[in-house]
């Protein structure tokens, strides 16, 4: 029998990508509707190639988000379950792992072409384990409710990515003089000519830190074809929208790269809480950077009846790459803490298990969950806003009944 997954995987060339782009066929898929606690939280569970049962918030382009049941089943993410979001339609259906290269050029001294076997066979492999996640992750919830894909939690995931340092790349180009940052695309583009291709920039320095990967494997395979197959740029601590994925041209430019897709969109206020006031503009405005902290209850749902007692209690936490130094646990709403044990750190760029105990009594419970990173920042209590509902980070609340 051949399954879904050898189809994607093994003969990627072959794969039409069947149903990528939601065709009629997939009506048939519908397994369920889960609800995200927010106005117009319907969602219909679809299974897209590659994929299980994922929370689809649009079709075209496919943007799918994770179950949160998923993240209490470990601090890897599996390919499967893996949150996708594309900006435009024109998501490619068919690739040639035969034929793919990367293109690097611009203010290179040398342009060079990089096919797939040779990115795999002719440098050194790295592998780390990271956070993608989206900048809009839990936008859903900010109030006043802000325009955009209104996402629960689920559009963010944990996992081992492995290939080759951007830096090699471009060492073997050689950076010219003047290089002031750097531009990806991928295969991916609009279906109309008027949208804006998305193509995104870091800065020079940012790309030659030896940290920032060009990807071809995640969790041990193939990345999935909705996560960009065969090749993504993996920017540990950063907001999903630098990890270009279907990476096809990397372009070495003199000057701030200010195309749609870096200004103006995917920008936060230019101050240090990336906030305003709610229903009011920023002044001025930066490039959206590396993720603020954040922490999640997994094994309780908000809404969840529990046996008076001892309440085991687990979740995750991780920031923009200092590294969770502390966890901290609250059943009365905020008004005492009790510390919880941190599980194994799999690097300043994972997800960090931790779990603990808790005495809860009979009654309407509010639990909550705090995060303090290595150079001792921390969330805040009450949601900070911004016009795009990118970077929330509140300490968020699972309220539950005990009897
Ligand atoms: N080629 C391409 N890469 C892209 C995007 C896109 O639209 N096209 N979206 C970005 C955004 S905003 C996010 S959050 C991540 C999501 O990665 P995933 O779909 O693999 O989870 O991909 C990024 N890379
Ligand atoms: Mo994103």
């Amino acid at each position: 029998m051949v399954t879904r997954r050898q189809v994607l995987g093994a003969s990627a060339r072959a794969a039409a990508a069947v149903g990528i782009l939601g065709g009629a066929g997939l009506r048939a898929a519908f397994a369920d509707v889960a609800r995200l606690p927010f106005a117009n939280g319907e969602r219909e569970l679809v299974a897209y190639p590659g994929k299980r049962p994922l929370l689809r918030l649009t079709a075209r382009p496919p943007q799918l988000e994770t179950p949160f049941s998923v993240f209490d089943e470990g601090v890897i993410t599996p390919n499967d379950a893996f949150f996708v979001r594309y900006h435009l339609a024109g998501v490619p259906t068919e690739i040639d792992p035969d034929t793919y290269a990367i293109e690097i050029g611009g203010l290179v001294n040398t342009p060079v072409r990089v096919g797939l076997a040779e990115l795999k066979s002719a440098y050194e492999p790295v592998e780390i384990t990271a956070v993608n996640q989206c900048s809009g992750n839990s936008r859903g919830l900010f109030t006043p409710r802000v325009g955009g894909g209104q996402a629960g939690n689920g559009m963010m995931g944990c996992a081992v990515w492995k290939g080759v340092p951007l830096r090699a790349l471009l060492e073997k180009a050689g950076v010219g003089e003047g290089a002031a940052q750097v531009v990806f695309d991928g295969l991916d583009g609009p279906v109309i000519d008027k949208t804006p291709d998305f193509r995104k920039a870091l800065g020079i320095d940012h790309a030659l830190d030896g940290e920032v990967m060009v990807a071809y494997q995640m969790n041990g395979e193939d990345i999935p074809w909705l996560n960009g197959y065969p090749v993504k740029l993996v920017v540990p601590g950063y907001y999903g929208t630098y990890w270009v994925k279907h990476l096809s041209t990397i372009t070495v430019v003199e000057k701030p790269f200010e195309d749609f897709w870096m200004k103006p969109a995917y920008r936060v206020p230019a101050n240090a809480c990336a906030c305003v006031e709610p229903g009011t503009k920023p002044a001025a405005t930066v490039p959206i950077g590396r993720f603020s902290i954040r922490s999640f209850i997994t094994s309780v749902e908000d809404g969840a009846t529990v046996p008076a007692g001892t309440l085991a209690l687990r979740g995750i936490a991780f920031d923009g790459g200092y590294g969770v130094t502390e966890v901290d646990v609250s059943a009365d709403g905020g008004r005492s803490w009790q510390s919880a044990a941190l599980g194994e750190d799999l690097g300043r760029y994972a997800f960090r298990e931790w779990t603990t105990s808790l005495a809860v009594a009979k009654g309407e419970r509010t639990l909550m969950v705090r995060a303090v990173n290595r150079i001792g920042q921390s969330q805040p209590t009450e949601p900070l806003w911004n016009p795009s509902g990118y970077m929330r980070d509140v300490v968020e609340t699972t309220r539950i009944t005990v009897n």
